[in-house]
């Protein structure tokens, strides 16, 4: 799976991972070398586009910590580009609540419909679920004995009426679902060669009478991009749900693993991995990436060392909090870090308790601003001790930083009340204090 590509992007990556130093020119020349690895894998051009220009700008903000090499950081992030190009997360099924279940599975002919519908069926019944499988694919009688024929090796009923059409074998299967307690209904549909008006009619008028929770679309990832373009023909008439990408166990390049979730906008759901009825897998992001990138390794030890590195901090953290030592020049520390991470939340999960406490709290970016200003309009001995800012300095401070005394006032009371809290946090219950505080400027509730 994805062997070329794979290995094309090795090839891109080895000059830079074991590189001390990083500059914009040997990132320009890898990302150049990734850029071909992607078009050749036949990646959609603007997606493959986009995602350089992502890279390239996430790169040059990396920051390298301990003894992380910056070749091995830029691994990692173009492994978790690669993760959010695919869609981050797996993806679920969508059940109904109450009432059977509606699966309506479409795409070209030989993408691989109807072995998908017999693997999604064998899957939910494992599961504990009671599937139907209905025959719409009417114009091959091979299409419905193939479909129970698969069935059959399942003990799984299909429903199948002869001399009717597929929008009335629908409607058909969903009564006799209800009538057998079926609680899922898979629906084979016909394809054609190419995309045509007949074809899309008919998948789109079952679509109606049935109202499937989950419109699949299955893609040969052999294909590569043409199966995109499918796909977004097939999205703009049917609203797909859902994508399930077959034959991942051939000789794939990996174009349409990585461009169609982008181009659809819909999560790939299921891969297919082989003829038999158990080679289906849920899709797995980043599994895939690792796949393709080949080089978990290395992803691995950034993770664990960014995972570490962070570990340290909440423990330098933590310790200040308790010695009661976290002054101004901290906070500013931590306002800068926030909005580097841009999310409160990352911080506040660095005190223990404090995520689940602060779950509701917003943070106004306008009030951090002035919180910043009037910090650094502070000399060091002032941020440090806080206490020695009497009248005058505080009129300075205003001045300097183009607020009012009053909030200079203000953000200093916070801040006492912030410490207290911080101490009082890290010993009891933090839900319960946090009820009676007052959050300093920046911090809304
Ligand atoms: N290797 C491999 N072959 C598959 C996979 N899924 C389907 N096929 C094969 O692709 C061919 C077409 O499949 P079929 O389900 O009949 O496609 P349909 O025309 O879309 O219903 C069959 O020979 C299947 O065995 C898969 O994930 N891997
Ligand atoms: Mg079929």
């Amino acid at each position: 799976m994805f062997e070329n590509l794979q290995s094309k992007l090795e090839f891109a990556l080895k000059k830079i991972r074991g590189q001390a130093k990083i500059s914009e020119e040997n990132i320009k020349e890898a990302l150049d070398e990734v850029r071909t690895a992607l078009l050749e894998a036949d990646v959609n051009f603007t997606v493959a586009k986009n995602f350089i220009d992502e890279v390239a700008q996430k790169a040059i903000g990396l920051e390298v910590k301990g003894n992380l090499q910056p070749g091995q950081l830029f691994i990692k992030l173009m492994y978790d580009e690669l993760v959010t190009l695919m869609g981050s997360n797996k993806s679920d099924l969508l059940l109904a609540h109450g009432g059977p279940t509606v699966i309506m599975v479409a795409g070209l002919q030989g993408s691989g419909k109807t072995t998908f519908c017999g693997k999604l069926a064998a899957n939910l019944k494992k599961k504990g679920k009671q599937p139907l499988l209905v025959a719409c694919d009417i114009y091959r009688p091979a299409a419905v004995a193939q479909l129970k024929t698969l069935a059959q090796s399942l003990n799984i009923p299909v429903y199948s009426a002869e001399g009717k059409n597929p929008v009335e074998i629908a409607n058909e299967a969903l009564v006799y679902a209800r009538k057998f307690v079926r609680d899922i209904v898979i629906i084979d549909t016909a394809g054609r060669l190419t995309i045509d008006e007949d074809m899309m009619q008919e998948v789109q008028d079952i679509r109606d009478q049935t109202k499937p929770n989950e419109i699949l679309f299955v893609c040969d990832a052999m294909t590569g991009q043409d199966a995109v373009n499918t796909a977004k023909a097939f999205h703009e008439r049917l609203n797909l749900t859902g994508v399930v990408l077959t034959k991942l166990d051939g000789d794939t390049r990996g174009g349409a693993a990585l461009s169609i979730r982008k181009v659809v906008g819909q999560p790939i759901k299921y891969v297919g991995t082989g003829e038999k009825l158990d080679a289906l897998e849920p899709f797995h992001p980043e599994r895939i990436a690792s796949r393709i990138l080949g080089m978990g390794d290395i992803v691995t030890l950034v993770e664990k060392a960014q995972a570490q590195f962070n570990e340290e901090d909440a423990e330098k953290l933590e310790a200040k909090i308790r010695k009661n030592e976290f002054n101004l020049q901290d906070f500013l520390e931590q306002l800068r870090t926030i909005k580097k991470m841009g999310s409160l939340r990352d911080l506040l999960g660095l005190i223990p308790g404090m995520d689940r406490a602060m779950k509701n709290v917003e943070v106004d970016d306008k009030a951090f601003a002035k919180v910043e200003a009037i910090i650094l309009s502070m000399t060091n001995h002032e941020r440090k001790n806080p206490k020695v800012l009497n009248g005058s300095r505080r009129r300075r401070i205003a001045l300097g930083s183009g607020t009012t005394i009053m909030e200079v006032n203000r953000l200093l009371k916070q801040f006492e009340d912030m410490q207290k809290m911080m101490k009082t946090l890290s010993k009891g219950n933090p839900s319960q204090q946090m009820r009676n505080f007052k959050m300093p400027t920046g911090f809304k509730r």
